[in-house]
């Protein structure tokens, strides 16, 4: 059984075997939680992702977690520009986000997101709880036998959890 949660937390100190970064396509860090990763990370982090050679939008590439001690892996996966879509196509690509991010933690017990998209990408918070809390569901449901117990929602505001928490109670 996976359960799904919400918490209030800064995501660099949060254990969980993968911890999600919101990234950009070129995986070379960036402000935000990107920012807050690879700073806490260190430098050996940027060197491997360099060797990614980036990733589109709703893709997923894991690295080791180097200086993060709370966590094994980093899944650096790039959320959509809420702005540059049709919102039924920045819906769908947020959810992949989720997707190829649980896929890569599979073997793993634990997984926490950052609300992916929702600082810098402009995504609504609101909606794009939604869209996660929906996601990860889904996933859940097709993936009876996943060795993830735990998938965490991380807030990184007060507002943001509760708005996290109400998306928790009322999607289907
Ligand atoms: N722990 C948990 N959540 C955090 C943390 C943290 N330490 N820091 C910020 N957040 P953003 P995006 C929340 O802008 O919108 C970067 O420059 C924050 O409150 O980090 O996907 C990348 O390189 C917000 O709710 O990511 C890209 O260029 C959420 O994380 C671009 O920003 C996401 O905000 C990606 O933009």
């Amino acid at each position: 059984m996976t359960s799904i949660e919400a918490v209030l937390a800064d995501i660099t100190r949060f254990s969980s075997d993968v911890i999600v970064n919101a990234a950009n396509s070129s995986l070379l860090g960036g402000g935000g939680v990107d920012g807050a990763i690879h700073r806490a990370a260190g430098p050996r982090l940027l060197e491997a992702c360099r060797a990614l050679g980036g990733a589109h939008t709703g893709e997923t590439k894991l690295t080791d977690a180097f200086g993060i001690a709370t966590a094994k892996k980093i899944a650096h996966t790039v959320g959509p520009v809420y702005a540059a879509y049709p919102q039924s196509e920045a819906a769908r690509l947020l959810a992949e986000c989720y997707r190829s991010s649980l896929e890569l933690a599979e073997g793993y017990q634990s997984i926490a997101f950052p609300a992916i998209s929702t600082g810098v990408y402009g995504y609504p918070m609101e909606a794009a709880s939604l869209v996660a809390v929906a996601a990860i569901r889904e996933w859940i449901a097709g993936h009876p036998t996943t060795t993830l117990q735990t998938v965490t929602l991380v807030a990184h505001s007060e507002n943001d959890l509760r708005v996290l928490e109400r998306a928790l109670f009322s999607a289907p």
